[in-house]
């Protein structure tokens, strides 16, 4: 099996590269990554020697690149990590997010069609689905329900999953969906809530929470959300599409809270900031379809996935002090510095 891998150098790609080289050892994985700000090959070094491993530099929006890749490696399936992934990026500056997360996945799907696959999965969102009211705890995603997004990232995604069922339909390109929630772990770009948090708590620096952090998200430990992939790819049903969640709901005030108390570090930190712009109140993945279907189950529980994320941070410093010691800067001062 020859499987091209795009976003590879990111957090959830990179872990799903060791999740399949070390599970399949007869398949060859090539990484597709333009490595933007969120890429880092170092990420890949562990495998960089690996001789069932390639890694290409190109964006998947540009087709003759792409092309070339296909004619090369002759893939039997392609999995789509590749995107800008940070909602707050999206409301600064939208069009990168269309470019990549929805002329990219047409690209990708017209060089399946051209040179044949056996399988295109994109890599979704369950931030598709919109948000769900706090007050009503009964309701969840399921597959059915519409699509309603909040914010430009979300609608590139939404964009994104549309053009992929209408290949299908279309073209009869053979194509699944996975709509995951919030995945935490290990090479998560301290961009994000958690991985941000734990590198402010490491530095004593102020923890911004938006508004009063009461919003929800579903958490899933990265290696949970690679497995379910792994497992849709290889059983799940053409033209489907599969929600993944952790059954883990948590307030983001409860999580920073929890990292202070992991760290030893004084609550104090937590600083209020300005609320991010549309935020979705609650997100919340009912997965029943993954488990009927194809046995899936989360397997880490949160309790033990932060603490072993934690431990990653302390462990990997040089990675992330990297990071949030270039470019990053920059960016850091223009969301939070004045406020
Ligand atoms: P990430 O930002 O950590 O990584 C994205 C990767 O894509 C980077 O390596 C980047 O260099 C690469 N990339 C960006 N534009 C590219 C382009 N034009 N061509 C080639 N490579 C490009 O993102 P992530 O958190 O690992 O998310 C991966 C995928 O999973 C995304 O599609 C995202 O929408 C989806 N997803 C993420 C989460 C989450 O909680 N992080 C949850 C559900 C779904
Ligand atoms: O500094 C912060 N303070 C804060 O309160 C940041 C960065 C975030 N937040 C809040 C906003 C959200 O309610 O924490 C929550 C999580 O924020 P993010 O880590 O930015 O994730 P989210 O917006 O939920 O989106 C993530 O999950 C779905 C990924 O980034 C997406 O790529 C994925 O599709």
């Amino acid at each position: 099996m020859n499987i091209i891998v795009t976003g590879g150098a990111g957090f959830i790609g990179s872990n799903f590269i060791f999740h399949m080289l070390k599970k399949y050892p007869d398949y060859r994985i090539v990484c597709l990554d333009c490595l933007t700000y969120a890429g880092n090959l170092s990420t890949l070094a562990p495998v960089m020697d690996n001789p069932n491993f390639r890694f290409v530099k190109e964006s998947i929006t540009d087709r003759e690149a792409v092309y070339k890749l296909f004619e090369e490696e002759h893939p039997d399936i392609v999995v789509n990590f590749a995107a800008e992934s940070h909602v707050d990026r999206s409301i600064e500056n939208p069009e990168v997010f269309l470019d990549t997360n929805i002329k990219g996945t047409a690209v990708l799907m017209d060089a399946c069609r051209k040179y044949g696959i056996t399988r295109y999965h994109q890599v979704s969102t369950d931030e598709v689905y919109g948000d769900l009211p706090l007050d009503r705890p009964d309701l969840f995603f399921t597959e059915e329900t519409p699509i309603h997004t909040s914010s430009p990232y979300s609608s590139s995604k939404a964009g994104a999953d549309l053009l992929v069922l209408a290949y299908h339909r279309t073209y009869g390109l053979p194509v699944t969906i996975s709509r995951c929630s919030n995945n935490y772990g290990p090479y998560h770009f301290p961009e994000k809530l958690i991985p941000l948090m734990i590198a402010n708590a490491l530095n004593d620096k102020p923890l911004p929470v938006y508004g009063e952090g009461l919003n929800v998200r579903d958490w899933l430990y990265v290696e949970d959300h690679c497995k379910a992939i792994d497992l849709i790819i290889h059983k799940g049903r053409v033209g489907e599409v599969y929600n993944i969640g952790g059954h883990n709901e948590m307030k983001n005030i409860d999580i920073v809270k929890l990292i202070c108390k992991e760290l030893g570090k004084p609550e104090s930190l937590i600083t209020h900031v300005t609320d991010r712009k549309g935020h979705d109140m609650r997100y919340a993945i009912d997965p029943t379809k993954i488990h009927n279907e194809l046995g899936w189950l989360p397997e880490t529980k949160f309790a033990d996935g932060i603490k072993k994320t934690i431990k990653w941070y302390l462990e990997n410093r040089e990675w992330w002090e990297t990071i949030i010691s270039g470019e990053y800067q920059n960016y850091y001062e223009k969301m939070y510095g004045d406020r």
